[in-house]
């Protein structure tokens, strides 16, 4: 097969062409590609299939005014931003993709992936449960991985066993008890790092290519961090207001929001987010009868806004608060997310139980709020007290 870089690809950073060249060799060397856009994706799925998976999910402004010629200005960010990047075929994973893997979580999501498929794309939907409530919910989440795992194995003619899928786990496993590790230095009073040098160094882990190598960045980072700590101290002053951020994914709003927050007095040290404490806590069985069951039954604990009665959010919220001694609450809304927004008022209620201010701010990728979103963050701050 010959593969051809987009268009107007001189046009494009040194950055991103250096991006493009590096994935179109991975394929020259046989690599299939995969494009993900949520933690509910089986990731155990793809690293048994041998299989590059990369996130797609929209970080940037840059390419919002192309996605609102097609789809609607009142939308996700994160959702309007993915699909420009397809459109503009500015990202290296989505323009190389083999295939795309979508869930049913938020509307405009799920039906932004019928848009991509009208790109040329393949993109294939897991049917997500609208809860996972109901006895049969993890039965159902195992058999839509059984339906992936046979179009994995169709379209790239390989077997994925039950074994593959157990080694899977436990890399997986081993990945997630690495991360939340890493996570839990922030316990630590004061705590080693500011929340947005963690952020820095997980996005790179997650360019590493193969799990292990993710793994081993992660681990490094920590035994660096904590011998560090132990000889030097840290740079975070004691007076720094801890907080947690709670929410949607915050990818594209790290440096309105979490710089900002942590450039007037405060520190971020727990993410309860899709990249943080969220997904890393929940482990797969993985001595399990069966392992399939076992995977989708570990996907649903995810504590996500799209899934109704989410009381796994809530129940946590006490725990992280306590666990991480939390000074102060910040929840990011993306515009024009519903779920997280409704969901907000029960968020506000477990929090300000637990005795601790609670503000939400409403955002999207934008610059246009940034000295609004300033100064109700200056204000937040100012009257937490420690
Ligand atoms: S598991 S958080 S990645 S669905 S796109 S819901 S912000 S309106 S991303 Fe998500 Fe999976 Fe849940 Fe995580 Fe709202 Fe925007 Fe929808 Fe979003």
């Amino acid at each position: 097969m010959t593969l051809t870089l987009p268009e107007r690809f001189e046009e494009l950073s040194d950055a991103r062409k250096e991006g493009f060249v590096k994935v179109m060799k991975l394929k020259e060397e046989g690599k299939g590609i995969v494009g993900v856009f949520c933690a509910y994706t089986p990731t155990e799925v793809l690293d048994a299939a041998g299989l590059v998976s990369a996130g797609l999910c929209g970080t940037s402004q840059e390419t919002i005014p192309i996605a609102e010629q097609t789809l609607p200005k009142n939308l996700c960010p994160l959702i309007k931003s993915s699909y420009g990047f397809a459109v503009s075929e500015k990202c290296p994973y989505t323009y190389f993709s083999d295939l795309i893997i979508g869930e049913t979580t938020c509307d405009g999501k799920k039906k932004m992936y019928e848009l991509l498929r009208d790109l040329g794309k393949d993109v294939y939907v897991m049917q997500l449960p609208q809860s996972n409530k109901r006895a049969y919910a993890a039965q159902v989440w195992r058999e839509e991985i059984k339906l992936l795992i046979e179009y994995i194995e169709k379209k790239f003619d390989i077997e994925i066993t039950d074994e593959m899928l157990r080694e899977s786990a436990r890399k997986m496993n081993r990945l997630r008890r690495a991360k939340h590790r890493m996570f839990e230095l922030q316990k630590m009073d004061p705590p080693p790092m500011y929340g947005i040098d963690m952020v820095k160094a997980t996005e790179g882990e997650g360019f590493k290519l193969t799990v292990d190598d993710r793994i081993k960045a992660i681990e490094d980072l920590c035994e660096h961090i904590e011998s560090n700590y132990k000889e030097n101290g840290t740079d975070v002053p004691k007076t720094q207001k801890r907080i947690m951020l709670t929410g949607c994914p915050m990818g594209g709003v790290m440096d309105k929001v979490v710089k900002t927050l942590e450039d007037s007095g405060g520190v971020v040290v727990v993410y309860d987010t899709c990249a943080g404490t969220r997904t890393c806590e929940d482990l797969v069985d993985e001595d399990a009868d069966d392992i399939l069951l076992a995977i989708a039954e570990r996907y649903l604990k995810i504590g996500c806004s799209v899934m109704h009665d989410n009381t796994e959010r809530t129940d946590n919220m006490e725990r992280l608060i306590k666990e991480y001694k939390v000074d102060g609450v910040v929840e990011v809304i993306l515009q024009a997310c519903h779920t997280f927004n409704v969901e907000a008022v029960k968020i506000e209620r477990e929090v300000r139980r637990a005795g601790v201010p609670y503000t939400k701010l409403e955002v999207d990728y934008s610059d246009t709020d940034r000295g609004q979103i300033s100064t109700r963050i200056e204000a937040f701050l100012e009257m937490i007290d420690k």
